[in-house]
C-alpha cells in the first residue's frame, strides 16, 4: 500500500493541534511544519516534523517534496499589523502554493475564515444560510488576508490545475464555551473539523471550491450545502452546550448583526 503524505503548516496552532491526532491513520504520514518546534513523534505515530516559517521558500520547497496534499493552516489567526498580516498570511500563502505547485503537489486545502466575509449580515442567506462562495466583505486586515488566500487558491487552480479547497472556518475550538453565545452558531467541533478535512482530502477532482467549516449547529447561519457536496457530514451541534452559556449576555449592535461578530468593531491593525 502506498503511503499518503500530508503536509500541515501551522501544525502547532489551535486547529493544527486539534487535527494532529484526528487526522492520523494507517497508511498516512503527517508532515508537521510550524515556526515553533512541533512535538516529536510519539511511539507509533507516523509523523515527520519541520521547524520553519511558511515565508521561507527554501524550507517550503523541501517540505513539499513527496507530498500528496497540503493543509495550510499557518499564519496569524487574529488581527495583527498590516505588515505582519501581509508578510505571514498573504505572502506566506503565496510561498506555500508556489512551493506546492513546483513540487507537483496536486491538492491544497486552505484555512480561510468567516472573517473574509465578516461584514455580511447574519440573516442575508435566509433559510439555507449564507452561501459559501459569497464574495468577500472582510472585517479586518486579517479578513482581507483570508480573502487574499482564497484568491491565491483560485489562481493556482486556474493556472496550474491544482485542486484547491478554501475553508471559511467558523470557530474551531475544543468546545464553544470560551466563545460565548456567538459560538453556538459558529462552532466547528474538532471531530467535525477532522471529518471536513478528510472529505477535502478524499473528494475526487474538486477543482477550486469555497466551503464553510462549521458543525450542523441549530443556530448556524452558514450554508452547509457546499461542504456536503464534497462529502462532509457533520455529526455535532453546539446546541448541546447552550445550557452552560444560558447566563451570558448575547452580543448587541454590529457584533450581533454581522458574521464577523466582535471582529467588526475591533481596532484595525492592532494585534489582539
Ligand atoms: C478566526 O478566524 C480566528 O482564527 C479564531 O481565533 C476565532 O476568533 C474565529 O475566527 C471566530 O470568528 O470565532
Amino acid at each position: 500500500m502506498s503511503v499518503q503524505r500530508v503536509l500541515i503548516t501551522g501544525a502547532c496552532g489551535v486547529v493544527g493541534t486539534l487535527m494532529r491526532p484526528r487526522l492520523a491513520k494507517p497508511g498516512r504520514v503527517l508532515r508537521l511544519l510550524d515556526v515553533r518546534e512541533p512535538e516529536p513523534a510519539a511511539d507509533g505515530e507516523a509523523v515527520e516534523t519541520i521547524t520553519a516559517s511558511v515565508t521561507d521558500p527554501d524550507a517550503m520547497a523541501a517540505a513539499c517534496e513527496g507530498v500528496d496534499a497540503v493543509i495550510h493552516l499557518g499564519g496569524h489567526s487574529r488581527e495583527n499589523t498590516w505588515d505582519e498580516t501581509l508578510r505571514v498570511n498573504i505572502h506566506g500563502t503565496q510561498v506555500v502554493l508556489n512551493a506546492a505547485q513546483e513540487a507537483g503537489v496536486p491538492r491544497a486545502i486552505l484555512a480561510s475564515s468567516n472573517h473574509s466575509v465578516g461584514f455580511r449580515r447574519n440573516d442575508e442567506g435566509g433559510e439555507g444560510g449564507v452561501p459559501a462562495d459569497s464574495s468577500p466583505r472582510p472585517d479586518t486586515y486579517y479578513g482581507v488576508s483570508k480573502a487574499a488566500i482564497e484568491a491565491l487558491g483560485s489562481l493556482y487552480h486556474s493556472r496550474f490545475g491544482m485542486d484547491v479547497i478554501a475553508i471559511r472556518i467558523g470557530s474551531c475550538f475544543e468546545s464553544p464555551l470560551k466563545l460565548g453565545p456567538r459560538g453556538l452558531s459558529t462552532w466547528l467541533s474538532p471531530d467535525d473539523g477532522a471529518r471536513l478535512f478528510e472529505a477535502c482530502l478524499a473528494a475526487p477532482s474538486p477543482g477550486y471550491r469555497l466551503i464553510w467549516g462549521v458543525s450542523d449547529n441549530t443556530r448556524r447561519v452558514y450554508s452547509l450545502a457546499e461542504a456536503e457536496a464534497l462529502g462532509y457530514k457533520s455529526l455535532d451541534n453546539a446546541e448541546t452546550y447552550a445550557d452552560q452559556l444560558a447566563g451570558q449576555p448575547a452580543p448587541t449592535g454590529p457584533a450581533a448583526e454581522y458574521l464577523g461578530g466582535p471582529f467588526v468593531t475591533a481596532p484595525l491593525g492592532e494585534p489582539n
